[in-house]
C-alpha cells in the first residue's frame, strides 16, 4: 500500500483501536452463538467496522443514535460497554437490558443508544421522532441513524426522510450498504440511482465514500456533522461495504461464492487500516499491542458474561410492556 499525504497518525490509531474493539466482540459474539450460549439471531458487522468508528469518532455522549439488527458496532463505538453487551446477549441480568432484549435489543439509553430493532427500517422513525424531540425542546445534540440499504426499499424510509426535511430536523442518515438485504443484492432489489439520490430527490444533502476506509468515512462524516450541529437540516451518507459473514452467524451463504467473500478480505477495513498505520511509521508491535488488547478486554468480558447470573423470574414483567394478562403471570 502506498502512503497517504496529511495522515494524522493518532487519529487513525484511534479508529483502529475502535475497529479492533468491534472486531473482537464480534469473534465473541459468534463463538457465543456457535456454542450454544446465545437464544436467538446474532447478526455480525465483521467487515463494517469502518462506518461504526469513522462516524461515531464526532459524537459526544448526549448525541442519540438508532441502528438496526446488525447494531453492535455502532453500539460499541457510542460508548456501550462491551461485558455488558454480551451479558446481554447471553440473557444474564448483568445484562445491556438485564438480559430481555439480546442482540437485537440492545439499548443503551445511558450513553444515547436508542436502540437496536429487528424490524427492518424502524430505526428510521424512531431516529427522526428524538430528532423532533430534540428541536422542540431546543437542545444541542444530533441523532445519527444507521441503517442498511435493504431498509431504503421500505416504506418508512422515504417516510423519515420527508419528515426530517420538512422540519429540517437535526439528524445524520447513515446507510451502510454492505451488498445484501439477507441473501439478495442489493443492487437486484433497488430501482434507481441508489440511496443518496432518493435523499436528494427531498432536497436532503447526500455523500457517497468508500465505507471501507476508515479516514474517507471519519471526513465525510465530519463535515456533515458539522452541518447537523449548525442547523443546516439532515444530511445523508452512503457508505459501500461489504459484509464478510453469514446475513446472521447460521447463514451459510449459499447465495454467493465462497470466492467472493474470499477476495472481498482483501478490503478488510482493518487489514486496510493496519495497512496504512504501516506504511506512516506506525510499529508492527503497536498494532499487535492494540489487538491484544482488544481481545483482553473481550476475553474479560467473556468471562463475566459467562459467570453472570440468570435474571429473576420476579423481575420477568418489570421494564416490559404490561400487557395485563393474568395467565401469563
Ligand atoms: C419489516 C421487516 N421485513 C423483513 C425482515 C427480515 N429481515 C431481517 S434483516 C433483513 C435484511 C435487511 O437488509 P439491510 O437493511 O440491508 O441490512 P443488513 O442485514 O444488510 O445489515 C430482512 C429482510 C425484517 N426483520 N423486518
Amino acid at each position: 500500500m502506498a502512503a497517504r499525504a496529511n495522515i494524522d497518525v493518532e487519529r487513525l490509531l484511534a479508529h483502529y483501536r475502535a475497529m479492533a474493539r468491534i472486531r473482537a466482540f464480534e469473534e465473541a459474539a459468534e463463538r457465543a452463538h456457535q456454542e450454544g450460549h446465545v437464544k436467538g439471531a446474532v447478526h455480525l458487522s465483521i467487515g463494517q467496522e469502518a462506518v461504526a468508528a469513522g462516524v461515531c469518532i464526532h459524537l459526544k455522549r448526549e448525541d442519540l443514535i438508532t441502528t438496526t439488527h446488525r447494531g453492535h458496532g455502532h453500539t460499541i463505538a457510542k460508548g456501550a460497554d462491551t461485558g455488558a453487551m454480551l451479558a446481554e446477549l447471553l440473557g444474564r441480568a448483568s445484562g445491556t437490558c438485564q438480559g430481555k432484549g439480546g442482540s437485537l435489543h440492545i439499548a443503551d439509553f445511558s450513553i444515547g443508544m436508542l436502540g437496536a430493532n429487528g424490524v427492518v427500517a424502524a430505526g428510521l422513525t424512531i431516529a427522526v421522532g428524538a430528532a423532533h424531540a430534540v428541536k422542540l425542546r431546543g437542545e444541542r445534540r444530533i441523532v445519527v441513524c444507521f441503517f442498511g440499504d435493504g431498509a431504503t426499499n421500505r416504506g418508512p424510509f422515504l417516510e423519515s426522510l420527508n419528515w426530517a426535511k420538512i422540519y429540517e430536523l437535526p439528524v445524520l442518515f447513515v446507510c451502510e450498504d454492505n451488498g445484501f438485504a439477507a441473501s439478495t443484492r442489493t443492487r437486484a432489489m433497488s430501482a434507481g440511482p441508489g440511496p443518496d439520490a432518493r435523499a436528494e430527490s427531498l432536497g436532503i444533502p447526500a455523500r457517497t465514500i468508500d465505507g471501507n476506509d476508515v479516514i474517507a468515512v471519519d471526513e465525510a462524516a465530519g463535515e456533515l456533522v458539522e452541518r447537523v450541529r449548525a442547523g443546516a437540516g439532515p444530511q445523508f451518507l452512503l457508505a459501500r461495504t461489504y459484509r464478510l459473514k453469514g446475513h446472521t452467524a447460521s447463514d451459510l451463504g449459499a447465495y454467493r461464492s465462497a470466492a467472493e467473500v474470499e477476495a472481498r478480505k482483501a478490503d478488510d477495513p482493518l487489514k486496510r487500516a493496519a495497512e496504512l498505520l504501516k506504511v506512516s511509521g506506525v510499529a508492527d508491535e503497536t498494532i499487535i499491542a492494540i489487538d491484544a488488547e482488544a481481545r483482553a478486554e473481550i476475553a474479560a468480558a467473556w468471562k463475566s458474561a459467562l459467570g453472570a447470573p440468570w435474571p429473576a423470574v420476579e423481575l420477568a414483567f418489570t421494564d416490559v410492556q404490561d400487557v395485563r394478562m393474568p395467565s401469563w403471570r
